[in-house]
């Protein structure tokens, strides 16, 4: 089933006027609205007259991460803040968090996407769903909860954690999808077979698995373990959340629902376009929301675009798996980690030095793990255990409020965390996906 055919199977030339109208629309919309983001348009000379097709879009500044920040925290907002009914907010690069808003017609359009990505990934609409995604400011949880909503599916909004009670629930209510991080789907086996239950025989038929890299390996593993369907499901908070792309069942490549979010896909360090078919950056410009639009919003994330037709009829470009960053965010449990986060706690901490280094690890049928090791000074490495023990503490405890996640923290001694004369390596990233 295909939920907005006239758009996802939308013939080409026709696609590109819908574009192109949307295109000129919200340039103008931002530039009346948002004033840090006309004031970049002014900066590179652009106006909205200047914008009447949808290859115009090269002509735009791009917007990053930074721009979040330096208007940290609703200066991107383009309507006052009445208007908006729900805010989310995701990893920020240092101490303060991304937040993104959404008005009433953006939780509108975040349903009709989401109903978009489950019909693409298989769901019926008498199909039951399970959303193992977090509920609250994380946008995966949410996010399908309306999408399920709009499509009229049952929900069990279980959100996540609590593994023998989602296994109870998957044994007992027999819902037929599954929607969750792809790991956790995998460490849920792990709990399901010390609970004596067989995966093989459990109810979930498909998956929607996001937020997070994972492999083709990891997809067969998945399927063969449960006996499912593993589709991928990419989003971010800053555009909309889950509901940017999604894989149909022939899995080759993810629909980007083109004619909201439209994709370029771009060499990270010239900022101009790539081939169809090469590896860049996906940069994606929001052209109907109203709340928090964004023009040529740098993803940082890897990928690459091809234009035909697929098999399934939707005419929508498909993007290829996110292969990596252009960044250095990781993903630990679903959650997102700069390593600038840590250096920003660690700088606010006596005794510590911005020497540190992360080290993730997920051992088979484990939950990630996350390792920061710190260089201390000196004279604190002499004191005695229980003054260190304290410092492991407070470093943790400052760690762990802002990224909410357990993490491991081990001080080690002056020098002892390698120097590099380029750029200083603090992620070791031992997972095997
Ligand atoms: O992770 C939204 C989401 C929720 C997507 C549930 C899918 C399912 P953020 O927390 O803002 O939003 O993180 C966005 O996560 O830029 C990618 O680097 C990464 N990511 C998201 N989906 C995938 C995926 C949500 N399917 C960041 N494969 C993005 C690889 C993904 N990476």
């Amino acid at each position: 089933m295909i939920w907005n055919e006239a758009m996802e199977c939308a013939d080409p030339k026709d696609l590109k006027g819908i574009q192109s109208q949307r295109l000129k629309e919200i340039v103008a919309y931002i530039y009346k609205n948002c004033p840090p983001l006309k004031a970049k348009l002014d900066a590179a000379k652009i106006s909205p007259k200047d914008i009447n097709s949808i290859d115009d879009i090269t002509k735009l500044p791009f917007t990053t991460k930074n721009d979040m920040r330096d208007n940290y925290p609703f200066g991107l907002f383009s309507l006052p803040l009445k208007e908006f009914k729900e805010i989310h907010v995701s990893s920020g690069t240092t101490g303060n968090p991304t937040v993104v808003g959404y008005t009433k017609e953006d939780i509108e359009l975040w349903s009709e996407v989401m109903a978009r990505v489950l019909c693409c990934a298989g769901a019926n609409p008498n199909d039951m769903i399970q959303i193992a995604y977090g509920y609250g400011l994380f946008t995966g949880g949410l996010g399908f909860h309306y999408g399920a909503l709009k499509m009229g599916l049952t929900i069990l909004p279980a959100s996540s954690g609590q593994t023998k009670r989602q296994l109870k629930l998957m044994t007992d209510f027999k819902p037929g999808i599954l929607a969750c991080t792809p790991s956790y789907c995998l460490y849920m086996a792990e709990e399901a077979r010390d609970l004596g239950i067989n995966p093989k025989e459990g109810s979930w038929k498909v998956g929607i698995f996001g937020a997070e890299p994972w492999s083709e390996s990891m997809r067969k593993e998945i399927e063969a373990t449960w006996n499912m369907l593993a589709t991928d499901v990419y989003g971010l908070s800053e555009i909309i959340g889950p509901g940017v792309a999604q894989e149909c069942q022939y899995k080759d490549g993810l629909h980007i629902f083109s004619d909201v979010f439209y994709p370029e896909v771009i060499n990270a360090e010239t900022g101009q376009p790539v081939k169809e078919g090469e590896k860049g950056e996906l940069v994606i410009t929001t052209l109907t929301k109203r709340g928090m639009p964004l023009l040529r919003y740098r993803t940082r994330d890897i990928v690459s675009i091809k234009y035909e037709k697929c098999r399934c009829g939707r005419t929508s470009p498909r993007v290829s798996k996110i292969t990596g960053r252009t960044d250095d965010m990781i993903i630990v449990r679903g959650i997102n980690v700069f390593p600038s986060q840590i250096e920003h706690v660690l700088l606010g901490i006596e005794g510590t030095q911005p020497h540190y280094q992360l080290i993730v690890d997920r051992k088979t049928g484990e939950l990630d793990e996350l390792e920061v090791q710190v260089e201390v000074e000196p004279k604190i490495f002499s004191d005695e255990i229980k003054k260190l023990k304290m410092l492991e503490d407070k470093i943790r405890k400052e760690i762990e409020s802002i990224l909410g996640i357990f993490v491991k923290v081990t001080l080690v001694e002056h020098k002892s965390i390698q120097r590099s004369e380029g750029k200083a390596k603090r992620v070791i990233d031992k997972r095997v996906l």
